[in-house]
């Protein structure tokens, strides 16, 4: 047993994790961390981002020592292999966002041609300024199908701008020209990865990079951007609200329905479903006191900061609210859902219910959603997990005693309210110190790191600096966990920051959503260098992602480098076989769009570098 903790303990450091941990290995369940155990030691050729299975002359590895193999049988060197390995994952992370966003625009067309009821505008007046944006009149009768046609077109787009690209600050734009790296159209650049990395196409490092620059752009300021402001159209745009995160959010005595992936259009409907009078006294015929939602990753975000749904926890924690076995349904949609929750799934008495053509997993409950009959699917799965409520073994029911309270819905609107209407008191903090910099920790969890430890590690750490953290995503839930997204949490900033935040009474990390919303950090990073009249290079912030390991975050740090912003990995981007790669993405860029990536597992190590970097970025502004 003491062995068994110590083991949970190198594993996680969040104590709801631990306890599911040793039950789960008690129980012989097999997870995450198990099959990470058991993929030791992990393919050194794969790791440097030295092998290439892009055509069938190989695949082909290079020697990192320099005794074997220097090119792969067409020719292709370290360089080559390095920079085509990051487009293609990038391209696929930029893919995922973007496709996320296709679906809610396609659905916000729908919903403008009255094809899909259960969708409603939340935000009218968002809606309008976003019309104003492409140029379409706020009176006009067909304003919705104009905003829904202007947006879906740039995704095939051949030529021109993204529109919200032009949110950035003019010298950030200027930068982009000037380089060729302003994107033209979500899609093409994605498509253009794939073509570039083919066997045979571009051979020089820096311009597969430069491209890979370019779609990590259309990325951030395009697909995540869209799919950020026409959920807050249709959701709602967030504001501070409170509620409850980490596995202790499971109730014994009720239906638990997990909602997992990330888009809201699913999410949004199952919250809707649980509050059906009828389903709820269903629930209690069945002999439950009612019906509870909780979420898990970015879908969890979702309605964590609109709806104040708590939250059961993080990326690493899917397999382990499953093995709480008071779990009814786990309703999952697209993205970061394990192959491997069917079969903890399989050992309990859980539904993992799919709903997605586009995700489908052997053994699963398929349970299609179309968004011309959203809310009645949503309804059915609800029902499924009711009517799963009797087969529970209450015997094997453990839910950690843990959760945190949290408070959430901090978007870039909510902010400025706080601000009292104007970035004024913000930007008069930084100016005087009292607020050093703002820093954007972010991403997901990776079994290559203690579960929670670099980010709650690395928000302290800054915070204690009077830095005043931002999160998102898997990150912004761990901080969830560590009751640092409460006003209170104030007490572990430096005076300067805990002033500034008992002040305007907010927590000193700022919760701004999902991953998709770290184009609300994009956003308000462009206002802060607008009000200042500088570009995003020159503020005093920088960006990390301590436990990342999604295709999704190569894209997300590509597109904050490119931006302009300091970007810290902490665990090591599948590169380093290249010499020229690793230091172009880690020194050369700085000179060319003034960010760059810095590699550093440690997360004090990491605030560090990060809280260097906004001292001299204080420097140069002279303040
Ligand atoms: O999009 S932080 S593990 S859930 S990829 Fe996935 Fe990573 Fe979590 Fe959200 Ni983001
Ligand atoms: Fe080998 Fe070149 Fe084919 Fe890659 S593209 S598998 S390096 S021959």
């Amino acid at each position: 047993m003491v062995i068994m903790m110590k083991g949970v303990k190198d594993r996680s450091i969040d104590p709801a994790s631990q306890e599911m941990l040793a039950s789960a290995s008690r129980a012989g369940l097999e997870t995450a961390w198990d099959r990470f155990d058991k993929q030791q030691p992990q393919c050194g050729f794969g790791e440097l981002g030295l092998c290439c299975r892009h055509c069938n002359m190989g695949p082909c590895r290079i020697d990192p020592f320099g005794e074997g193999p220097a090119r792969g049988v067409c020719g292709a060197d370290a360089d080559v292999m390095a920079a085509r390995g990051l487009l293609r994952a990038l391209a696929a992370g930029a893919a995922a966002h973007s496709d996320h966003a296709r679906d809610v625009a396609l659905t916000f067309q729908m919903m403008a041609d009255g094809r899909a009821p259960s969708y409603q505008v939340k935000d009218k007046a968002k809606m309008k300024r976003l019309a104003a944006e492409y140029g379409i009149a706020g009176d006009s009768p067909t304003m919705m199908q104009d905003l829904a046609k202007s947006v879906l077109s740039e995704f095939g787009q051949q030529q021109g701008t993204i529109c919200f690209t032009r949110r950035a600050p003019a010298k950030r734009v200027a930068i982009w020209q000037r380089l060729g790296i302003d994107p033209r159209g979500i899609d093409r650049e994605i498509v253009e990865c794939l073509h570039r990395s083919h066997m045979g196409v571009d051979a020089d490092y820096v311009n597969l990079i430069l491209h890979g620059l370019r779609t990590a752009l259309a990325d951030g300021w395009g697909g995540s951007m869209i799919a950020t402001e026409l959920q807050d159209v249709m959701f709602g745009v967030p504001t501070p609200i409170r509620s409850r995160a980490n596995l202790g959010v499971l109730q014994a005595d009720s239906v638990n329905v997990i909602v997992h992936g990330h888009e809201p259009l699913l999410s949004e409907m199952i919250v809707a479903a649980a509050a059906d009078p009828e389903l709820i006294a269903l629930a209690k015929s069945k002999g439950a006191a009612g019906i509870n939602v909780a979420g898990i990753c970015c879908t969890g975000n979702e309605v964590l900061m609109r709806h104040g749904v708590p939250v059961a926890g993080n990326f690493l924690q899917q397999e382990l609210a499953i093995a709480t076995g008071a779990v009814e349904a786990m309703v999952v949609d697209v993205q970061c859902v394990m192959p491997a929750l069917q079969s903890v799934a399989s050992c309990f008495h859980t539904k993992l219910i799919t709903t997605s053509p586009k995700a489908k997993v052997p053994g699963a409950t398929h349970m299609e959603f179309h968004e011309e009959s959203a809310l009645d699917t949503a309804r059915e799965i609800v029902r499924a997990a009711v009517e799963n409520y009797p087969q529970r073994n209450r015997d094997r029911v453990q839910i950690p005693d843990f959760s945190s309270e949290v408070m959430i819905g901090f978007s870039v609107e909510a902010i400025l309210s706080a601000l009292g209407g104007s970035l004024d008191p913000l930007l008069g903090a930084i100016k005087n110190g009292s607020v050093r910099g703002i820093a954007a920790v972010v991403g997901c969890n990776n079994p290559k790191v203690k579960q929670d430890f670099g980010h709650v590690n690395l928000v302290k750490e800054l915070i204690k600096n009077d830095v005043l953290v931002v999160s998102t995503g898997c990150s912004a839930q761990a901080c969830a966990k560590a009751g640092l997204l409460l006003p209170e949490a104030a007490g572990m900033a430096g005076e300067g920051l805990r002033g500034v935040c008992q002040a305007l009474g907010i927590p000193p990390v700022l919760h701004m959503g999902s991953c998709v919303d770290i184009s609300r950090i994009l956003v308000a990073c462009a206002a802060i260098a607008n009000a200042l009249g500088v570009d995003i290079s020159d503020l005093p912030a920088a960006a990390a992602a301590p436990e990342w390991m999604s295709e999704k975050a190569v894209s997300i740090g590509a597109y904050a480098v490119a931006s302009g912003v300091l970007t810290v990995l902490g665990t090591v981007p599948q590169v380093l076989g290249s010499a020229n790669v690793t230091a172009l993405l880690t020194k050369g860029a700085a000179g060319v769009v003034g960010g760059r990536f810095a590699v550093e597992p440690d997360p004090f190590s990491a605030a560090r570098v990060m809280i260097d970097h906004i001292d001299s970025q204080r420097a140069r502004l002279g303040i």
